[in-house]
């Protein structure tokens, strides 16, 4: 556990850094964790780099403040980082105190890892299976439901305010599903329940972050649905797009948000993937699952990619869809044969 009153002690600059593609807890934890010294440390200077969030995160309180790096690879080059910096604020002098949060490894933080470098102190605060530890202080418990959920641990609950619990509930929200996963334990409930005394509008942040659909994706998603296949004695569903489709669709990688998660609700089934090509020609994957003997975060990281046990990502390089579908189908097919065994 951190000592966090500890940490920011005599402390003046603080940057808070997220892994690469923001999601829900990525989100929620970095802004957060941001209102959080706002409001309670005065001599604190802080700043959150991400890349541009998706834009149902925009209502989160200062989320206009997060300073917004493009790109996404790992930048060993420190002079080059201003360069990805879209907005006027970067600070070229090292950081006293760097937090990396929901970040499995160093490169997740993208470009920003130039920040992370330069920390006179890092901090890291994930929940990732295959997190090492790569910072100074390490606050890492595999398995937790959300980063959102270890922040909450961390922070005087009498010093949370309603901008802070809103954006908590909201990235425990994201990565439970709703409180359906089974990463959400008694504890998550508790720390949801009290977030909810602070005076928060619980359903819309579900409705408006979680739920929420354009008509564009549910076009998308209606498609990707109809182009399925099963395999496995149809205990494996997937679907996938191609270039010409997405185009025709005008799709962009945000508009495959939960397609995965809607193939897997299919009955009879107990691993579904998705996957997609992103404008560099690589493809994009994603791994659900309900089988408590199928590690996927296993499978994911054979294929360049790595997550939890019921859901995590891979990517291929730009190879044909049919190569990755039997690819991906053969990777699976091997763990769960090592797991029924
Ligand atoms: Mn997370």
């Amino acid at each position: 556990m951190i000592d966090l009153k500890k940490e920011l002690k005599d402390v003046k600059y603080v940057a808070i850094l997220g892994h690469i593609r923001p999601d829900g807890d990525c989100v929620g934890s970095c802004l957060g964790l941001y209102n959080y010294i706002v409001d309670n440390y005065d001599g604190i200077k802080v700043d959150v780099y991400l890349n541009p969030i998706p834009s149902c995160f925009g209502i989160l309180e200062n989320s206009n403040k997060i300073v917004n790096y493009i790109g996404f690879d790992l930048n060993d080059d420190i002079n080059e980082f201003p360069k990805c910096i879209q907005g006027s604020y970067v600070r070229k002098e090292p950081y006293d105190v760097v937090f990396a949060l929901d970040c499995s490894d160093a490169r997740r933080l993208g470009p920003a890892y130039s920040v992370f470098k330069n920390a006179k102190k890092t901090i890291c605060i994930d929940h990732h299976m295959n997190t090492d530890g790569f910072a100074d202080v390490d606050y890492i418990i595999a398995d937790y439901s959300s980063t959102c959920e270890l922040i909450y641990n961390i922070l005087d609950y009498d010093k949370i305010n309603k901008s802070v619990a809103e954006c908590l509930y909201t990235g425990i929200v994201t990565d439970t599903g709703v409180f359906q996963y089974d990463c959400c334990k008694a504890h998550t409930m508790t720390a949801a329940g009290m977030l909810m005394e602070k005076g928060i509008d619980y359903s819309f942040l579900i409705e408006y972050t979680f739920y929420e659909k354009s008509f564009k994706q549910q076009k998308i998603l209606g498609t990707s649905l109809i182009n399925a296949k099963r395999v496995y004695d149809n205990r494996i569903i997937y679907s996938y797009m191609d270039k010409a489709e997405m185009e025709e669709l005008k799709a962009s990688p945000k508009d495959f948000e939960g397609v995965c998660e809607k193939l897997r609700e299919t009955k009879g089934v107990s691993t579904s993937f998705f996957m997609y090509r992103q404008p560099d020609g690589k493809i994009k994957g994603s791994l659900r699952g309900t089988d408590n003997n199928v590690d996927l975060s296993r499978v994911a990281a054979n294929m360049n990619g790595g997550g939890h046990k019921k859901a995590a990502g891979f990517s291929f390089d730009d190879i044909s869809m049919d190569e990755a579908v039997d690819i991906v189908i053969e990777e699976l097919i091997k763990e769960y044969e090592i797991g029924n065994n």
